[in-house]
């Protein structure tokens, strides 16, 4: 090996070494914080489109703040819901997504966020039903909302009611939950945060504290790459 060559491996095992010692300063720095970023980029070949599969629940019953609203992430690898909120997907590339809706609602503050906008088709299904706007002063209300404010995308996901709410995530399907689907399109390369609206904290300034503005509860980031 030529003394280039031996210098570049040297760089590169201590490169690794640094990144580890980081690591495992950082994880034991942090213990049981949740998330990371779950991996879009390999569950289909190049150009299909990509499945991503959600949950909201009324409180997720674990970790820092167990009385909190939460998502989870369907992790496409391991089928097991992780509160993780922050995905790595391709660029330019349609995702399908499912969202199952385990919360209770209420009329929204703000009606505007009862519309669908930015979808592929610019609506949105409910149990199997399109819709484009829901008028969360009528029935169960809305519970919260899915919005990439940069894709001016916004679906309101309709709340559950009845007394039967599920108590603490993973949900199972027995548990009331409205299913909602919609699709979008991923932009070129960059991160995007992705969050709720609806405002769903109650008990903090405006709703937009607490769960509201915290990463795995209610937002993440679309990680989107080439
Ligand atoms: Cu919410």
């Amino acid at each position: 090996m030529s003394k280039g060559g031996r210098l570049a491996t040297v760089l590169g095992l201590f490169l690794v070494a640094v990144g580890l010692v980081v690591w495992a300063v950082s994880s034991y720095l942090a213990p049981g914080v949740p998330g990371g970023t779950v991996d879009y980029t390999n569950t289909q070949p190049a150009g299909q489109p990509v499945n991503l599969t959600l949950e909201t629940v009324g409180s997720i019953g674990y970790g820092a703040h167990p009385s909190w609203v939460s998502y989870l992430t369907k992790d496409p690898h391991t089928g097991k819901w992780v509160q993780e909120t922050s995905w790595k997907l391709p660029a330019n590339t349609v995702v399908h997504m499912t969202i199952y809706q385990y919360d209770s609602g209420s009329p929204l503050r703000n009606q505007e966020f009862g519309q669908v906008l930015g979808t592929i088709g610019g609506s949105a299904t409910l149990n199997g039903k399109s819709f484009t706007a829901y008028n969360s002063n009528t029935g169960t209300g809305v519970g919260h909302t899915f919005a990439i404010p940069k894709l001016n995308l916004i679906v309101p996901l309709v709340g559950v009611g009845g007394a039967n709410i599920c108590g603490s995530a993973p949900c199972l399907k027995t548990f009331p939950h409205n299913t909602e689907t919609f699709s979008f399109k991923t932009p070129g390369p960059g991160a995007y945060s992705w969050q709720c609206f609806v405002p769903c904290a109650l008990g903090y300034l405006f709703g937009n504290g607490g769960a509201m503005s915290t990463q795995n509860y209610m937002g993440g980031i679309l990680e989107v790459v080439q």
